[in-house]
């Protein structure tokens, strides 16, 4: 593998889901085990997190946090490109909007113009589990139909709370090991310019948290 087999391998994972499913709070959670005051995310978070693949080596992930705001939906495309994992977070206690969120997820998977790829793996994370009245991962399965939804793809649905950090890096590891790992190293680093760039383009700033 020459000299860059030693090199920490690296992936790029996407965060999407509906605006108020908890997306922010679960990425600073995990980066910081901090749980912090988030405010609607204008644009996008991005942050380096570790996680262990199964053959014990551990993955540096470039994980984005796009915002869900409806206007905000169309510019989620932007971001697809040279993802190795897709993580759809959902807002349990809220089943008013699982349609909502389920057209969403399936307009991302399904959509024609910069579609995500057939092999991509999803992790749904099932998000606010310790509010109570909050429906299960099996429920949740049942209402979404990940079945239909992500057909021939791999995924998964790990119960959460990003408020009480439940769930995270279970889910994070699942997200590792379920991953195709890109080939090239250092095109995770190449492509964070390539999105920056199209953001600036399309006037998107990141307002961060
Ligand atoms: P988003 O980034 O997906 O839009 P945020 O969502 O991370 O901004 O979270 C939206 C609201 O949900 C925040 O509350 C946040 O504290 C809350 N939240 C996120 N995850 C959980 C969770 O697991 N449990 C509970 N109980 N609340 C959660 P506010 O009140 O600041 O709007
Ligand atoms: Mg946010």
């Amino acid at each position: 593998m020459g000299q860059r087999g030693s090199k920490q391998p690296e992936a790029r994972v996407l965060i999407l889901g509906l605006d108020n499913a908890g997306k922010s709070t679960l990425l600073y959670k995990l980066k910081y085990n901090a749980s912090v005051i988030t405010v609607p995310t204008i644009g996008f978070n991005v942050e380096m997190l570790e996680a262990r693949r199964k053959n014990g080596r551990q993955v540096a992930l470039t994980v984005w946090d796009i915002g869900g705001q409806r206007n905000m939906r169309r510019h989620w495309k932007g971001f697809y490109e040279d993802t190795a994992a897709l993580v759809y977070v959902v807002d349990s206690s809220d089943s008013g909007r699982f349609d909502e969120a389920r057209r969403e997820l399936e307009h991302a998977l399904r959509s024609h113009a910069g579609h995500l790829p057939g092999s991509l793996p999803v992790v749904v994370l099932a998000n606010k589990q310790d509010v109570n009245g909050a429906l299960s991962v099996t429920e949740i399965t049942e209402r979404f139909d990940f079945r239909a939804l992500c057909s021939d793809r791999d995924w998964f649905v790990q119960p959460c709370s990003a408020a009480t950090g439940f769930g995270l890096e279970e889910g994070f590891r699942r997200v590792a090991q379920m991953m195709k790992l890109p080939s090239e190293a250092g095109a995770i680093k190449d492509n964070i310019k390539e999105t920056v760039h199209y953001l600036r383009a399309k006037s998107i700033i990141s307002m961060g948290l």
